[in-house]
């Protein structure tokens, strides 16, 4: 959550440290994720508007956020290096961060704040529920960067946030979180702690891939809502892939999975009637043509074979994630209030819908892989 008592003087300082390019007129907060304290900030130089964001990075969530930095330097000269291999504009076609005057990607204020500052990338990132034209766009930009860091090393990136996607560890984290019961919540969430351990067998069925070694960890985006790519507002193509705080390594079908997971369904994020939460299936095969599009050529089998199911297991982690953060009275989501039980619920129904529609989905991938030979 963001840093609500931030003060002026506080992200005035901030704004000094940075070599931004003109002079200063002004900036403003921006509500957007729900994570860091971000502002959108105005310089001007003769006739030039140059627009950055300067952003206060969460170190509850981040408690490495120089290996935050460290990992989105690395990621974003590896990409800038294939956009301008391929003819295009590394300055707009990837994240460009912007040093300090003593030439650091962050800077550390007096009380310990971390701060970052990127170039603006223009264009728009798409708010609303997608159409199937906007939802394929998705699946080749986020496509396009898993193919972009398919040689990238991995081993040489920090896992920032550790165990993020490790729904096994999820679990663990959950079954503790009931158990301490610390805000004595465990009775208004009896039915989400049921469905939680029916389906706990979806939290293993990656592993006998991890271990043939076909389910390769990569360099990964691991936040891939739609709103995360900046299309041109003019052609409606993808730009540039935004946020990449959670770039880690981490399993490709994991950014295939959330990104159906947060924009192909049918119902709001706090939906509770179930007959209202389904996958909207021309959906998922508008984002698996844009996906495979990118990557059919440097996914394994195994991968491909495990698209349909990686939604099912993003839904399900993160509806265990808001279940125990609710019954552990909200230290990560903070703010929701019962919020987070109520989206825990959305995701866990829309996570049984695709179990309903599985084979359905897994028709719809090899149909689109038939359709491109
Ligand atoms: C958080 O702040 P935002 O919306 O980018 C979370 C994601 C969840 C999402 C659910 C670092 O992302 O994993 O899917 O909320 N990011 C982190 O709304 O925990
Ligand atoms: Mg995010």
């Amino acid at each position: 959550m963001a840093t609500l008592s931030l003060t002026i003087e506080e992200v005035e300082n901030a704004l000094k440290q940075f070599a931004f390019e003109g002079e200063f007129i002004g900036y403003k907060r921006i509500i957007a994720g729900h994570i860091n304290d971000t502002f959108d900030v105005h310089f001007v130089e003769g006739d030039t508007h140059h627009r950055y964001i300067l952003q206060k990075v969460n170190t509850y969530v981040y408690k490495k956020p120089d290996e935050v930095m460290i990992n989105m330097d690395r990621l974003t000269r590896h990409v800038a290096k294939k956009v301008k291999e391929r003819g295009g504009d590394p300055e707009k076609e990837v994240l460009n961060l912007i040093h300090t005057h003593d030439d650091k990607p962050f800077y550390v204020d007096p009380n310990g704040g971390f701060w970052r500052a990127m170039r603006f990338i223009e264009g728009e990132a798409y708010g609303g529920t997608p159409n199937e034209k906007v939802f394929e766009q998705g699946g080749i930009a986020f496509g396009r960067f898993q193919h972009d860091l398919a040689d990238f090393p991995v081993s040489e990136l920090y896992e920032t946030i550790i165990d993020f996607h490790n729904t096994p560890a999820r679990y663990v984290a959950f079954e503790n979180a009931v158990k301490e019961d610390a805000c004595g919540r465990v009775k208004e969430a009896t039915e989400l702690i049921e469905l939680t351990r029916k389906y706990s067998y979806l939290k293993d069925v990656y592993n006998p891939y991890i271990k043939d070694g076909s389910l390769p960890l990569r360099a990964t985006h691991n936040d891939t809502k739609l709103n995360n790519v900046m299309l041109d507002k003019k052609t409606g193509k993808p730009i540039c892939v935004l946020d990449l705080d959670t770039c880690m390594p981490g399993y490709s079908v994991n950014d295939f999975g959330d990104a159906i997971r947060s924009g192909a369904s049918t119902a709001s994020k706090t939906e509770q009637d179930k007959s209202k939460i389904h996958i909207n299936l021309s959906l998922f095969k508008a984002y698996v043509r844009g996906f495979l599009k990118e990557t059919k050529d440097t996914l394994s089998d195994s991968e491909i074979n495990l698209l349909a199911t990686s939604c099912m297991v993003m839904a399900y982690e993160l509806g265990m994630r808001y279940l125990t953060d609710y019954l552990m009275g909200d230290p990560y989501f903070q703010g929701t209030g019962n919020n987070s039980l109520l989206k825990s619920r959305t995701q866990l129904y829309y996570m049984e819908d695709m179990l309903a529609n599985k084979d359905k989905m897994e028709q719809i991938v090899r149909d689109v892989l038939m359709e491109m030979k």
